[in-house]
């Protein structure tokens, strides 16, 4: 069966995929040299980092390997000066079903703790560029944590997010118990942790977990033309405010509003602010030069 894959550079190209596959499968990117994602640069300016996790059969489950991929991507990302925010999305049906429970299944807690177990899977939140999460199908455990260590969560109108670690005899760990009850609150996280129920995109909408919903077609898109949107402001001063904005999850509130003032004075030793500022009054469009 072939299918026409899209990519916001308007590359259209067949692609072959068994049946079972159709419906779950979209591909918007070249594997190159990545076994589990594939990963590519969108947007009319090539200038948005994108990475589609691409285990299909295992729904997208985080395995050592594809985290370590994920890792590489994100850095090559970091130091590529042409990028200015990064998408990260999976499939139709899964963005992630969690860690790889087969990989888990028998570790020891001696391995796990002496081994500093998935110490690496953080790496998505310490990046400085801006990352939008495109949530299409599941979003479970560690998914679901992976997506909350983005900045912005966009979800397909079909996703679900939840935290089921409860009913395999674990928790959450990569972050489910603190992000998600910044995110939603102590009730619906309590809920969500203790009965390792899901909840659907609209009510992930309503909690503030996701910022957006779209049509499971249209959500890739949407989440690079938010990463354009971002990337043609000055890069320099993005990274402030992503700093400034994560801040708020770490400080108290007087320490938080000092840094932000830092940070706002910062903005005038670059040439961006003077140039943002300058444009305005001359009523024509900024170029900004992350510098
Ligand atoms: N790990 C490994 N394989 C998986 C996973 C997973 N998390 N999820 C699905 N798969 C595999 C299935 O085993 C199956 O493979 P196979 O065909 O070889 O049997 C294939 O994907 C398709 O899955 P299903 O047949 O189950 O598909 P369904 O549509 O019936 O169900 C579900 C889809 C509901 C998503 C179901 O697969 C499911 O419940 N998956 C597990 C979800 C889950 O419990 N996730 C949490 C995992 S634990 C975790 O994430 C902890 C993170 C801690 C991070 C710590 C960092 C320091």
């Amino acid at each position: 069966m072939a299918v026409f894959c899209r990519s916001a550079a308007s590359l259209v190209k067949p692609v072959f995929l068994l049946p079972s596959t159709f419906a779950a499968v979209r591909h918007y990117s070249s594997g190159g040299q990545f076994q589990y994602i594939l990963v590519d640069k969108k947007g009319d300016n090539n200038n948005v980092g994108f990475i589609q996790l691409n285990r299909p059969k295992a729904l997208n489950a985080l395995c050592d390997g594809l985290i370590i991929e994920v890792n590489k991507a994100l850095d090559s990302f970091e130091q590529d000066s042409g990028v200015g925010a990064i998408v990260i999305t999976g499939s139709e049906r899964a963005f992630a079903a969690g860690a790889d429970i087969k990989e888990m299944q028998n570790r020891t807690f001696q391995e796990c703790y002496g081994g500093s177990f998935l110490s690496h899977w953080n790496k998505i939140s310490t990046v400085k560029k801006p990352v939008i999460a495109a949530v299409n199908g599941f979003a479970l455990g560690g998914g679901c944590e992976l997506a909350m260590m983005c900045d912005i969560i966009y979800a397909g109108e079909k996703a679900q997010f939840g935290q089921p670690e409860i009913l395999l005899g674990t928790i959450p760990g990569a972050g489910g118990t603190q992000r998600l009850t910044r995110a939603v609150g102590k009730s619906l996280a309590m809920e969500m942790v203790l009965t390792g129920d899901r909840i659907s995109a609209q009510e992930a909408k309503q909690s503030g977990l996701v910022s957006k919903v779209f049509p499971v077609d249209q959500l890739v898109s949407e989440a690079i033309k938010c990463g354009e949107k971002i990337a043609s402001n000055s890069k320099l001063v993005a990274a402030m405010a992503k700093e400034a904005v994560n801040a708020a999850f770490e400080l108290t509130l007087a320490e938080g509003n000092r840094l932000e003032k830092r940070l706002f004075h910062s903005t005038f030793a670059t040439e961006d602010r003077k140039e943002g500022m300058t444009a305005f009054v001359e009523k024509r469009k900024a170029m900004f030069k992350d510098n």
